[in-house]
């Protein structure tokens, strides 16, 4: 028998092997950690698919501790001028462009919910009447993109302190208008670029770019920025998101 044969075999399943490359990809090569030092630390030898998803996700949330760790929350991420700003700008979702759903801009609201004091929805108007920050950084998207934009809107922390969230939960929560969802730490949610944007180059959100309200942070990847927000929650329960469900690093700090 060769070594090649003794080696224990991968049987992935198609699921299991969008979260191999995802996730292993990242945290492997970040992190230097061989298969060997994986199967030591988790305790599961990869030799069958069952183990091999549990590790991942063992990894992963690891690896979100870590990354939170790290992250000093106040350290702030490049910024650009407004000659390098990419244009056109690049849409992206997970469905094609004409799918971008339609909002009901007159009636819309945003809903609050969880461990805050004022639950009441916020118009629009509401929210441009709080105090606004501007920004012009780099969005980093996981599938090996990038571009530069413009954008500004009501710090996160500013909305959190407003509603009187409990800034002590671990996770803020972001539902939108496209059956998308996401979540992120705290600190993150605290962070001075951490924005609820209602302008995208200077001009209300147009519907690709998330219209009418989106989450905007430079310190994150691309699919965490979520678009077109109807509802934003605190809790200390983990929501997880549409792509950090499917194996996406739930952390995924830059
Ligand atoms: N609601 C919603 N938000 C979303 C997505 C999505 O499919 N739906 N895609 C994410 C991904 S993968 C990226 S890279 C960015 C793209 O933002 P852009 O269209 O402004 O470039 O939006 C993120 N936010
Ligand atoms: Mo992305």
């Amino acid at each position: 028998m060769t070594d090649e044969k003794k080696r224990p075999k991968l049987i992935l399943e198609p699921d299991q092997r969008k979260q191999l490359v995802n996730v292993q990809r990242r945290l492997m090569i970040k992190s230097g950690l061989t298969l060997g030092a994986v199967s030591m630390l988790t305790g599961c030898n990869m030799q069958d698919g069952d183990d091999v998803d549990k590790v991942l996700w063992a990894m992963s949330r690891w690896n979100d501790r870590v990354q939170s760790w790290l992250f000093s929350g106040q350290k702030l991420a490049q910024t650009y001028s407004a000659d390098q700003i990419t244009k056109p700008f690049r849409f992206n979702a997970y469905y094609p462009e004409y799918n971008v759903p339609e909002i009901d801009i007159p009636n819309y609201r945003l809903e609050v919910s969880g461990k805050v004091e004022k639950k009441a929805p916020w118009t629009l108007q509401q929210l441009q009447q709080l105090p606004q920050s501007s920004q012009i950084t780099r969005l980093i998207c996981i599938e090996g993109w990038s571009a530069i934009g413009q954008w500004s809107g009501v710090p996160l922390k500013t909305f959190l302190q407003h509603v009187g969230a409990d800034l002590t939960c671990k996770y803020v929560g972001f539902k939108c208008d496209d059956r998308y969802y996401s979540s992120i730490d705290m600190a993150t949610a605290l962070h001075p670029q951490t924005i609820l944007a209602l302008d995208f180059g200077g001009k209300p959100l147009p519907p690709d770019f998330g219209y009418p309200l989106r989450l905007r942070m430079p310190t994150k990847l691309g699919f965490k920025n979520a678009k077109h927000i109807g509802a934003i929650f605190v809790t200390d329960t983990y929501p997880g998101g549409y792509w950090e469900d499917q194996g996406y690093n739930w952390y995924s700090g830059i």
